[in-house]
């Protein structure tokens, strides 16, 4: 990847949300951020190169896994540390915690600790858009496990038969929890969307956000010309556990080689030149974020009842 200006802010972006997370691994032993945390340390890329493709009226349905995907579309990241601290001043007042992050004001409308229950809720956000003539994409990020739940299978299929402008984005580490795909699937992910009738695309580098900046501007000024959905694979790689602020290679069920020898291709770990010249003025904001949440009250037995619909 070339350096240039582009490069330079697609990078500070995705080093952003590493080291974010990488504060949470730090603050994680302390117990005050006590909801649990689903890293997505190796996949910062995906969602840096898929935001910068979108605009501000469209809409990213995300997972527990979505640090990347709030931070990359825009939530504020004060609100994002105090939400994983539990406090009222939280994006969500503290209730929402890791896995339910929202930010609707930036487009985040919700992510769900459910494997695939937010698919079918992007596709009804598509169809809103098209009664209300609202202009914007539903971009719906999920992994390669939720890809065998049924709602899965029911959203393409209603996607493609109404003609609806969702963008269903797999982001494929190869694992659900501990289970390889070799194991879970008869099928190939996008041979499989082909048979709905919806167009597919596949990016193997899930390091090189400029590669996905450029795949998802084509296949979203694609979508935003014919209104269709499409299907987006993007080969990625978690380097941390599936849960948790550690790692996990001493449960044998993948090596660590397969991960360093993707932390080589990766810019974030490779252009260390980069990380320094960047890294001072990232730490800077990100203490101010925890000195925000430190300084958040927790909500009290009187908020229980409040945001309750
Ligand atoms: C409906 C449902 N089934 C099972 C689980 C337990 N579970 C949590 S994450 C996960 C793996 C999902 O894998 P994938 O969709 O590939 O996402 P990744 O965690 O790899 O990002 C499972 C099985 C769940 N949360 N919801
Ligand atoms: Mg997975």
């Amino acid at each position: 990847m070339s350096r240039n200006d582009r490069y330079q802010e697609l990078f500070r972006q995705a080093l952003r949300i590493r080291l974010v997370e990488e504060k949470v691994i730090e603050l994680y032993p302390s117990d005050k951020i006590q909801s649990p945390v689903h890293l997505s340390i190796g996949q910062e890329a995906v969602a840096v190169g898929v935001c910068e493709a979108l605009r501000p009226e469209d809409a990213v349905y995300i997972t527990y896994r979505g640090h990347a995907f709030y931070m990359a579309k825009g939530g504020p990241l004060p609100e994002l540390m105090a939400e994983l601290y539990g406090r009222r001043n939280g994006v969500s007042g503290g209730k929402a915690g890791s896995m339910h992050l929202a930010a609707p004001q930036v487009g985040v409308m919700g992510a769900s600790a459910v494997v695939g229950s937010t698919i079918s809720v992007a596709v009804g956000g598509a169809m809103a858009n098209r009664i209300l003539k609202k202009p914007g994409l539903s971009v719906v990020c999920f992994g390669d496990g939720a890809t065998e739940q049924g709602t899965y299978h029911e959203s393409l299929n209603l996607a493609s038969l109404y003609g609806l402008p969702a963008l269903f984005l797999c982001e494929n580490n190869g694992l659900a929890v501990h289970a390889s795909l070799a194991e879970r699937q008869s099928y190939r992910i996008l041979e499989h969307a082909r048979s709905y009738g919806i167009e597919t695309v596949r990016i193997d580098e899930g390091w090189d956000f400029l590669k996905i900046g450029d795949v998802t501007r084509q296949v979203t000024d694609a979508m935003r010309a014919d209104g269709r959905p499409r299907v987006m694979e993007v080969m990625t790689c978690r380097y941390k556990e599936h849960v948790g602020p550690g790692e996990d290679f001493a449960a044998g069920y993948r090596s660590q080689a397969e991960v360093e020898a993707w932390m080589a291709k990766d810019p974030l770990c490779a252009d260390t030149a980069l990380v320094a010249e960047l890294k001072p003025a990232l730490d800077a904001e990100i203490d101010q974020a925890v000195a925000f949440a430190e300084a958040g009250e927790l909500p009290g037995l009187d908020d229980l009842l409040t945001d309750v619909y």
